[in-house]
């Protein structure tokens, strides 16, 4: 794996593919995520959970987590005119990155080189990242959130349950754990949880996304919770940047498949 993972960084085989997010109302794009997978020559297309352990035990996550960032925004500049002013770029960010100094300089490098006004770029940060309060951390926030820039915690609901961390740093929203949408519509407590994250994320005037919703049934039970954006196969897969192109040309497609309707 060590030497396959090495060879992938020289031929250059790991790609982004962009999931988008859509609106509660309308199932409107409002943001693209930007996923890392590995496009093998003969295994295919390979998730990021498969070698993503091997990339950070080589010491590799600083760098492949700067590509990412530099890759997913010049693609993002090149949709950038054809996108409604509210889209926003994602971007998975991990420890290593944010505890490497310069970083928030370097975003403003990136953000310049693609022409993206910070303000369309959020950075997607798990818990436990958080949880290291150093004073190098909170001054690499304080950059970028001086830019513009904004953060949302990735997988919420899934770290230690304390929230305190919130107080400490600019926090713009929270994406609900995907693991939570599998159970929500046979287990009360899986439904409690998720009820009170969005309750939690209003009374913060956070902005709130449910992961991994995948059926109408799904979607309607979310909808009885409240009414965050969503991310999941039942409205998009992750894709290349060529099928995104192609979703472009067809009006970005912001009508409901019709199985939800069905299941209103
Ligand atoms: O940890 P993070 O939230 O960044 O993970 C995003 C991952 O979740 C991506 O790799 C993406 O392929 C996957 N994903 C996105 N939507 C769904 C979904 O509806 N169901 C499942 N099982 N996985 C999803
Ligand atoms: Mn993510």
């Amino acid at each position: 794996m060590d030497r396959a993972i090495r060879q992938a960084l020289q031929k250059r085989e790991l790609v982004l593919h962009y999931q988008p997010i859509v609106s509660p109302r309308g199932y409107s794009i409002v943001a693209f995520e930007a996923l890392l997978r590995w496009q093998h020559p003969q295994r295919g297309l390979i998730g990021p959970m498969e070698f993503l352990p091997a990339l950070e035990k080589l010491g590799f996550m600083y760098q492949v987590g700067n590509f990412v960032l530099h890759e997913g925004l010049r693609q993002f500049g090149r949709w950038l005119p054809m996108l409604d002013p509210h889209v926003v770029l994602n971007i998975n960010i991990s420890a290593a990155q944010l505890s490497h100094s310069g970083f928030a300089e370097m975003v403003r490098t990136e953000l310049e080189g693609a022409n993206v006004p910070a303000s369309r770029l959020v950075l997607e940060l798990t818990e436990t990242v958080l949880f290291a309060r150093t004073k190098r951390l909170k001054d690499e926030f304080a950059a970028l959130e001086a830019l513009g820039v904004r953060f949302v915690i990735d997988d919420f609901g899934t770290g230690y349950g304390s929230y305190d961390y919130l107080k400490h740093f600019p926090i713009h929203g929270v994406k609900i754990d995907k693991h939570f949408m599998h159970a929500i519509g046979h287990n009360l407590i899986v439904k409690a949880i998720v009820k009170s994250i969005i309750g939690l994320a209003r009374d913060l005037d956070f902005d709130v996304t449910a992961e991994g919703i995948e059926t109408p049934q799904q979607l309607k039970q979310l909808n009885e919770l409240g009414t965050p954006n969503i991310q999941g196969f039942l409205f998009h897969r992750p894709q290349s940047a060529a099928a995104v192109e192609k979703l472009a040309c067809n009006g970005w497609l912001t009508h409901p498949p019709v199985t939800i309707e069905a299941a209103g």
